[in-house]
């Protein structure tokens, strides 16, 4: 009986693996706040990336730039409890122009994926 249960924990064990393999199950990004190509007509006070599934905090960030003006905007991000946003305090109130959001995040198999997002304050 024992050996049957370890058999039975190996087969589990190994479906679980093959699902986890397909290039589907990497980290996307399924909608932003501020959304991509959208202009706000206020500086966000918060900005939130959501992904597709549970993301590693450790690897898992964003950088606020101005491109315009090659500058870089001071963000604070932490990964939510749920672990599928990235939530970025935004420390000053962003002037008129264009922004992109830069992101970095693994999912659960530890590649780290990265994107773009772009919007603008006007
Ligand atoms: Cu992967």
């Amino acid at each position: 009986m024992k050996f049957l249960k370890a058999g039975l924990a190996v087969a589990l064990v190994s479906a679980g693996l093959a699902t986890t393999l397909p290039a589907s199950a990497h980290t996307k990004l399924v909608s932003s706040s501020p959304a991509a190509n959208a202009t706000v007509t206020a500086s966000p006070r918060t900005i939130t990336l959501t992904f597709n599934e549970r993301v590693v905090p450790a690897f898992s960030k964003f950088e606020l730039l101005m491109p315009e003006h090659d500058m870089k905007i001071p963000v604070e991000t932490t990964v939510s409890s749920d672990g599928k946003r990235i939530i970025g305090t935004v420390r000053s109130s962003l002037h008129r122009g264009s922004y992109a959001i830069h992101w970095t995040a693994a999912g659960s198999d530890g590649h780290k994926m990265e994107g773009h997002v772009n919007f603008r304050v006007g």
